[in-house]
């Protein structure tokens, strides 16, 4: 199986590329951040427990993920592998997905993470405000989500480098472009 994790920080184009490559690769898609987002649609239990969390630009709680993932998982259907959008997002998370992978028999194959300065990163997601109105993309919850990505989701990259998994690709200029460094990553596995 190909099982990639697309890693990098908030509004660093993980979806937007995502889209691409499990359609190129066949890759069951598992974004932890769209499975959130409908949760709060739907304002399920969980939708109600994570809406303030996710305005607020905090992290969910593992205990959450798990729940949401464990949901998911279940109904993965005969896909090439698997893509994993924002996820992991702390060490915890990591050895989660460790465990999770064990239990299908099969192991992480790559984290890719996309790297982006963080003045582009603002200006990509005050233009999704615009267009999306999305409620975590104004600039105090921005700033909060940076903070919270350099504290716990950074050092994730860390964890996969020592094992050899970490592959880091430019992820500035025409999302094609970008398309094709992670493609060709993937391809020279
Ligand atoms: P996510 O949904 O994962 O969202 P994200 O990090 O903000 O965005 P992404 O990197 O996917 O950016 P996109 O392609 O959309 O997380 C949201 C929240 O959910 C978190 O803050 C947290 O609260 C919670 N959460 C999710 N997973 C969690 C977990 N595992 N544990 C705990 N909490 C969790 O791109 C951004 C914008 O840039 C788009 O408008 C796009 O059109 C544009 N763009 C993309 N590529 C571009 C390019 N090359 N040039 C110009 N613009 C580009």
């Amino acid at each position: 199986m190909l099982n990639i994790a697309l890693f990098g920080p908030p509004g660093s184009g993980k979806g937007t590329q995502s889209k691409k490559l499990i359609e190129k690769y066949n890759l069951a898609y598992i974004s932890t951040g769209d499975m959130l987002r409908a949760e709060i649609a739907e304002d399920s239990e969980l939708g109600k427990r994570v809406k303030s969390v996710m305005d607020a630009g905090e992290l969910v709680s593992d205990e959450l993920i798990v729940q949401i993932l464990e949901k998911k998982i279940k109904n993965l259907t005969d896909a090439e592998g698997i893509l994993f959008d924002g996820f992991p997002r702390n060490l915890v998370q990591a050895y989660i997905l460790k465990g999770l992978l064990c239990k299908l028999n099969t192991e992480l194959t790559a984290m890719i993470s996309l790297e982006v300065p963080e003045e582009e990163l603002m200006e990509r997601m005050l233009k999704r405000a615009e267009l999306e109105g999305r409620s975590d993309d104004n600039p105090e919850t921005i700033k909060n989500r940076f903070r919270q990505y350099e504290s716990k989701t950074r050092p994730v990259s860390g964890f996969y480098r020592e094992m050899n998994r970490c592959y880091p690709v430019d992820g500035m200029g025409r999302v094609e472009d970008i398309f094709q460094r992670v493609s060709d990553v993937i391809d020279s596995l």
